[in-house]
């Protein structure tokens, strides 16, 4: 019946009483009649099972393993390394968390994710996911297509972008608190209208039919498969429907180096490597890690490529 944990303070961190009050929020940002064994404390490395079921779309590829889908991430919000999310991010809360759906829409929604989390329409998608930086895995999501929400926000006719922002929190954060990495927080994403419609457009909630841990963006992420991992915004708390081409943290840090498009693309290599092949992260052969070829839209085109067939996808990377 448990349905999350959050990662538990060290007792030198807090005293009694933020703790009973922390309990308290999380208390009341469940349903009712969840009582307090319900709350896990133990460190949330894996989280509390969902209601999921398979869904379409999924790859039939084993999963990468649980160790480096949870181990090796990108999270700059806490640290640079791929270890430091996993490391660093035992301070950060998940719930209780308000998701907003506002900007060009008829009905905006204020949604609990909390509650979301219980929800019997979860769906499982086995994905490929390609970083930008030439690594792939395979990662079993769990969550909603993005449309389902979408829809019932009813986008405006004059709504042609989606604007996605991640959660700005330096306490919780040490990333944003020494902010090495440049990055002016909150870590922002976008989408076109239509590619956030995608039925392939998933808000993950889990992984491996768990909660999200902090450093795979709990409570709730985007992924979107064809693209390269950086469009996949961890730690969502809003979503805007705006008329013109939102920013985007990585355009803007160099655009020279990442679109707003950033579909996977074989054929065109980042000005400083080339984006031919990838490694398959956990996989072993005779001479080491494996290299695969990486496929265009990184193997969805048969639902996508329509979205792109007037563009040049040299010049809209
Ligand atoms: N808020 C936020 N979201 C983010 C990032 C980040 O640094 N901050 N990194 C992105 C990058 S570069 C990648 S490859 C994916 C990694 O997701 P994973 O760690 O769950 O595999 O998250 C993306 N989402
Ligand atoms: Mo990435």
């Amino acid at each position: 019946m448990a349905l999350f944990r959050y990662p538990q303070p060290r007792p030198s961190e807090i005293t009694p009483k933020d703790l009973y009050f922390s309990r308290r929020k999380v208390i009341a940002g469940l349903s009712a009649g969840l009582g307090v064994a319900a709350l896990g404390t133990d460190p949330a490395q894996a989280g509390e099972k969902l209601h999921t079921h398979p869904g379409p779309y999924s790859a039939t590829l084993e999963p990468t393993s649980r160790s480096d889908v949870t181990g090796y991430n990108n999270f700059y919000e806490f640290g640079m390394d791929k270890s430091d999310p996993a490391a660093s991010s035992g301070d950060f809360k998940p719930l209780p968390w308000t998701l907003e759906i506002g900007g060009l829409v008829r009905n905006p929604q204020r949604l609990d994710v909390g509650q979301m989390l219980q929800s019997s329409d979860m769906e499982e998608r086995i994905y490929r996911m390609r970083c930008v930086e030439a690594w792939s895995m395979v990662i079993p999501w769990d969550g909603i297509p993005l449309a389902t929400l979408l829809k019932a926000a009813d986008p405006d006719p004059k709504a042609k972008f989606v604007a996605f922002e991640s959660v700005e929190r330096p306490s919780e954060m040490p990333g944003q608190r020494n902010n090495i990495s440049g990055i002016e927080w909150p870590y922002v994403e976008g989408l076109r209208l239509d590619e956030a419609m995608n039925p392939l457009t998933l808000l993950a909630m889990g992984i491996y039919g768990e909660t999200l841990p902090n450093q795979n963006g709990a409570p709730v992420r985007l992924v979107v498969p064809w693209k390269y991992g950086f469009k996949g915004i961890k730690s969502i708390q809003r979503i805007r429907l705006v008329e013109e081409m939102p920013p985007t943290t990585w355009n803007r840090l160099a655009p020279s180096e990442y679109g707003f498009y950033a579909n996977v693309n074989p054929e065109v290599d980042h000005p400083r490597w080339s984006q031919a092949s990838e490694r398959v992260i956990g996989s072993r052969s005779l001479f080491g890690e494996k290299r695969q070829p990486t496929l265009m839209f990184n193997g969805y085109g048969e639902q996508v490529a329509d979205l792109y067939k007037r563009m040049d996808l040299h010049a809209s990377y």
